[in-house]
């Protein structure tokens, strides 16, 4: 029988993910958990809450924290945002740094890396160089050595994320560098965040990928309702906030075009996920005021009153 104070030689904890919005560090906690958790596109702000994904990596259990990209917050959303990744670095066992190979040091980067210095987090940081696919071997050495003269790493990595390069060596380093201890999830789950929320994320993506400007920031997806019928499929029923009545037509799109388009898409990746038919039914609401509303936060899996200005 096990009893807590055996001795053991698994490992486990967290590695949180931080850096500049697009860094990629959706794309790498995928890449690591082997499958799609957390939603990626080409454009910033993206992810918006803390989404854990699980790796197994030889004895070590690594839960991967991915966040919502670190910049200077100027609405509610954007505060409470920053605040989520702040507090996902802090909670970590490992902080990975990800920075773009092709931007290097930008100010944005510099901001995190001071931050680090006063002591924002107390767990070791990695510097992570991320899309090394997109610059030279020579840029990636001076860009590797500017930074760690400006702050202690415990490690260094260059990668890509998309490509795969270098995540191999990561995961092992990460995986002899957790602490000792029991596995914290069990061992098939490679995700820690609700069906519902993962469907609305999907959806979110989707919308991102085809809406302009300022619309995929001021919309946000719920999923209200998952009915599973009798013949193993499920109906899931999702609300768009918009914050404009403007944008209402622009995500319904000419004679419901877009929406027709976000909802094959979303529903194609929800079968592809839970290997399940799905019968996906989205409508548009207007709220203007959906930004200042604590309960939009709540379903999120953020904090509203970190937005407090
Ligand atoms: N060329 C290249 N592109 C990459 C790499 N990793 C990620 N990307 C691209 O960078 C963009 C942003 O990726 P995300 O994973 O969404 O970035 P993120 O850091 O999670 O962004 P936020 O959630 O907005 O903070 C996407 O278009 C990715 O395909 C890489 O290794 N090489
Ligand atoms: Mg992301």
């Amino acid at each position: 029988m096990k009893t807590e104070d055996q001795p053991t030689d698994t490992r486990a904890g967290f590695v949180a993910l931080i850096g500049e919005p697009n860094a990629g560090k959706s794309t790498l906690l995928n890449r690591m958990v082997g499958a799609k958790v957390s939603i990626v596109t080409h454009k910033v702000q993206t992810t918006r809450a803390r989404i854990r994904g699980i790796a197994i990596e030889a004895k070590a259990q690594i839960v991967f924290v991915d966040t919502p990209g670190i910049f200077r917050p100027r609405r509610r959303l954007d505060r409470s945002m920053v605040a989520a990744a702040w507090g996902g670095a802090s909670d970590a066992d490992i902080v990975c740094l990800l920075v773009e190979a092709h931007r290097g040091l930008t100010p944005g980067v510099r901001a995190i890396i001071d931050a680090l210095k006063e002591h924002k987090v107390s767990a070791p940081v990695a510097l992570v160089i991320n899309k090394i696919d997109r610059v030279k071997a020579e840029a990636l050495l001076a860009l590797s050595a500017e930074a760690n003269a400006e702050y202690p790493f415990a490690h260094t990595f260059m990668i890509s994320a998309e490509r795969g390069h270098g995540a191999a060596d990561l995961g092992e380093w990460l995986a002899q560098t957790l602490p000792l201890g029991p596995w914290l999830y069990p061992e098939d789950q490679i995700a820690d965040l609700p069906m519902r929320m993962i469907a609305a994320e999907i959806t979110r993506e989707k919308l991102t990928l085809r809406l302009h400007e300022e619309i995929p920031y001021q919309l946000t997806v719920e999923t209200e309702n998952w009915e599973e019928r009798k013949d193993g499929s499920a109906r899931i029923d999702q609300l768009i906030y918009v914050a404009r009545p403007g944008h209402k037509g622009i995500v319904l799109g000419k004679g419901g075009e877009t929406i027709k388009a976000v909802s094959t898409a979303a529903r194609a990746e929800l079968e592809e996920f839970t290997g399940r038919k799905i019968h996906l039914f989205l409508q548009v609401k207007v709220r203007e005021n959906w930004l200042d509303e604590a309960e939009r936060y709540n379903e999120m899996g953020l904090n509203f009153r970190d937005g407090d200005g």
